[in-house]
């Protein structure tokens, strides 16, 4: 099976970030990797209408620590949507299958939890280049997906809310 371009989307189908906020939330764990990714977000979020100060970018040191990071953002400011970007590259220990795991349950309890977008922006990948060819390479960039995905489950949980 052909693997999907993470930056490939139909444009049409976003509706506008303009009056949009987010938290952006990264791992510091392989950081050529996760860098790549929230800018490939970033630009994004900006390039559909999201300005720039309704944009607020924290660090966490782990992956596994980007729920907890979620969490914050969650509790103490007014973010429509969380983005939780990292990358875990799979090792020699079973370590890759406890962080995958713990982040995975992690973000799924934040969207229930506060019934807010929590966008999963986690590469889970068996190496390095890998990881590489989707943070802005040949299979495009997992934060790109992560931004149209907030964006629309924002526009989504707004259309509800006002009885659409
Ligand atoms: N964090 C990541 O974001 N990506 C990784 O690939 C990654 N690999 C790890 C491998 C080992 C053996 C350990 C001990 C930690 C790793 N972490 C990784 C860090 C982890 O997410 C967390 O920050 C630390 O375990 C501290 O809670």
């Amino acid at each position: 099976m052909a693997t999907r371009n993470l930056s490939d989307y139909d444009i049409n189908s976003v509706p506008s970030a303009e009056k949009m906020k987010f938290g952006i939330v990264i791992a510091e764990w392989n950081y050529h990797i996760t860098s790549a990714m929230a800018k490939g977000a970033i630009e994004t979020l900006i390039k559909h209408g999201c300005k720039e100060e309704n944009i607020r970018v924290k660090h966490v040191p782990g992956s596994f620590e980007l729920t907890l990071g979620g969490q914050f953002f969650a509790e103490y400011t007014d973010v429509d949507a969380i983005l939780l970007i990292g990358s875990v590259i799979k090792g020699e220990t079973p370590h890759f299958d406890y962080i995958c795991q713990g982040v995975t349950q992690g973000a799924t309890e934040l969207n229930m939890k506060y019934n807010l977008p929590v966008i999963f922006g986690l590469l889970t990948t068996l190496n390095e280049k890998q990881a590489l060819e989707r943070a802005g390479g040949k299979l495009g960039n997992k934060g790109d997906e992560a931004a149209i995905t907030a964006i629309k489950m924002i526009a989504l949980q707004q259309e509800l809310e006002e009885g659409k």
